[in-house]
């Protein structure tokens, strides 16, 4: 069943990975947890997807079910994610920090039905459990426990069930359903098919964009020319899945994965293994450029920075470059989006401008919009931002309403971000049309806090909005209306919140109580006034 690799076909990811692994020499180490050491070869990785999708089917689970995972960036990761989306189930991932209720609201939206996750979450799990009726099975990556199914036991597996006549149609079928508020609302699936994500690391490994070494798979004993990433950004969101991971894997990277950012676990790993790219966002650009304590030697084989998900600073990413000492390192912003498999826009390799998040990828399209009209703009106009490319979502799941809002009857997504390119075709962030707030990069949508604090007996109306904020990029902030007659502090209303949601979540922008909301004449929430009023505020 495997085919070999080629560019410019649609292909079935999880057999493309497969063919890839098979030809790699078996010293090349992939992923490899920066805590523990535990490691895989590919060899081995290719092997365990088998098994690992085998026993799925084995259990029965078939094409088309969902499939949950809830893990931190572990070597595991890619084998349990191809394993599952090998034989058709479309995998979600969800962010290990969220509260059992959001982790339940997730796996009811998307029907999922088995779902894999680390001992320190099977509590939580258990509780999961009883909200989502049609979870069947339940993984632990770790020791047998009540309720749960040990994955060593299912990576016994023999494999032979992997391929078992599960017939894939790579540009139908989901392969990723990650989810995203996208302009507005709640979070939402995301249909990410075999050939959105494909295609998308093929636009990402094109000659001209990503600077990287010659494919190592046939030279793997010379470590110099194997490309290495210490993964600090998760898995679980789409720019570590496909950017970091999928990407890193399809070139016979060797990964070192974090299972979350702590400042001298990762200042440890990038001493030890010296990475040549290193994938962050702004809040650790900032971070790296005012370590004391870094070791430079340890970036001597750093060809390339990639940044993106929020916007990036010009002066921090230049304190950062003269800091590491190395003027000819490529600091390469990128632009992505959940519902376009991660990447659309990246720096160029030569002539980059830092602060511009670079220009569209390969057969990607991109016009810029006046708001009002929907005109197309020219050079130096600022206007909302469209893409169309084989890497855009076939939609959302099972809310046609929203991916009608996103996606004109042209085929173009809008993308809520107000931008501007230049004469050379570079792009610019100017601004957030939409609702969402990101905190380090992580999206947060107002309207689920919003649901949260509503809730409280205390308020009689709310929004939620995003302020700026040095370090995290932005911080939600939660305008209230009290109740008449109930006595409520802001200190209630974030200690109600704080245990409902995220740690990326909570109002660290602080709660204000005000006496109404601005709305429209139609009764639509004003959030740009709000802006301007946290603008004056401070
Ligand atoms: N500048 C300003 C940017 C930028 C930005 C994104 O959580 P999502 O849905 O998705 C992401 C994905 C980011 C990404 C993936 C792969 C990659 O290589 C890369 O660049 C290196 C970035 O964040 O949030 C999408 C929203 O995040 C904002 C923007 O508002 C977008 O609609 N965003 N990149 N460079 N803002």
């Amino acid at each position: 069943m495997a085919q070999s690799y080629s560019f410019g076909k649609a292909i079935h990811v999880p057999q493309s990975f497969e063919a890839k692994l098979s030809v790699s020499n078996s010293k090349c180490p992939p992923p490899e947890c920066g805590l523990t050491g535990r490691k895989y070869s590919y060899g081995k990785v290719r092997e365990l997807v088998r098994r690992f999708g085998s026993a799925l089917v084995r259990m029965g689970f078939r094409k088309g079910e969902v499939f949950g995972m809830i893990l931190p960036n572990l070597p595991e990761f890619p084998i349990v994610l191809l394993g599952a989306a090998g034989i058709g189930m479309p995998v979600t991932t969800v962010n290990p920090t969220y509260t059992v209720g959001e982790i339940a609201r997730q796996l009811q939206n998307s029907n999922t039905t088995v779902v894999v996750t680390i001992p320190q979450l099977t509590e939580a799990l258990r509780q999961v459990a009883q909200l989502c009726p049609k979870l069947r099975r339940l993984v632990v990556l770790g020791n047998p426990e009540e309720g749960f199914t040990s994955i060593g036991e299912l990576l016994q597996d023999s494999g032979d069930l992997f391929d078992e006549k599960i017939e894939i149609d790579p540009s139908m079928d989901t392969f990723v359903l990650p989810y995203s508020s996208g302009t507005t609302g709640l979070p939402k699936g995301v249909l990410l098919t075999n050939s959105n994500v494909t295609a998308n690391i093929q636009q990402i490994e094109h000659p001209g964009t990503m600077k990287v070494s010659a494919c190592p798979t046939t030279n793997c004993d010379a470590s110099d020319l194997q490309e290495v990433f210490v993964c600090v950004l998760p898995f679980f969101h789409i720019y570590g899945m496909v950017s970091v991971m999928l990407t890193g894997l399809d070139h016979g990277a060797k990964l070192v994965t974090l299972p979350r950012f702590e400042s001298e676990s990762f200042l440890e790993n990038v001493h030890q293994h010296r990475p040549t790219m290193l994938q962050l966002v702004p809040p650790l650009v900032s971070y790296l450029s005012v370590r004391p304590d870094l070791k430079l030697e340890s970036f001597r084989r750093l060809h390339t920075i990639i940044i993106g998900a929020a916007p990036l600073g010009p002066a921090v990413a230049n304190m950062l470059i003269e800091r590491l000492g190395k003027p000819d390192l490529l600091m390469q912003e990128g632009y992505g989006m959940t519902e376009t498999s991660s990447v659309t826009h990246l720096s160029p390799i030569v002539n980059n401008k830092i602060g511009s998040f670079g220009e569209p990828l390969s057969r990607t399209q991109v016009k810029v919009v006046d708001v009002e009209t929907g005109e197309s703009l020219g050079p130096g106009q600022q206007g909302e931002m469209c893409v169309r490319g084989p890497q855009m979502m076939k939609g959302y799941h099972n809310n046609e309403k929203a991916t009608k809002e996103t996606v004109d009857s042209d085929g173009w997504l809008h993308t809520g971000d107000i931008v501007y390119y230049d004469e050379e075709n570079q792009f610019f962030v100017v601004d957030r049309l939409k609702e969402l707030i990101k905190v380090k990069g992580l999206q947060v949508s107002p309207s689920e806090l919003e649901d949260v604090i509503r809730r409280h007996s205390g308020v009689s109306d709310v929004a939620v909005i995003g302020v700026p904020d040095e370090i995290a990029g932005e911080l939600p902030r939660a305008y209230v209306v009290k109740k008449k007659g109930v006595a409520v502090s802001k200190e209630d209303i974030a200690e109600f919140v704080d245990v409902k949601v995220a740690p990326h979540k909570k109002l660290k922008g602080g709660v204000v109580f005000l006496d109404s909301i601005p709305k429209t004449n139609t009764g639509k929430l004003l959030r740009r006034e709000l802006k301007h009023l946290n603008t004056s505020l401070s």
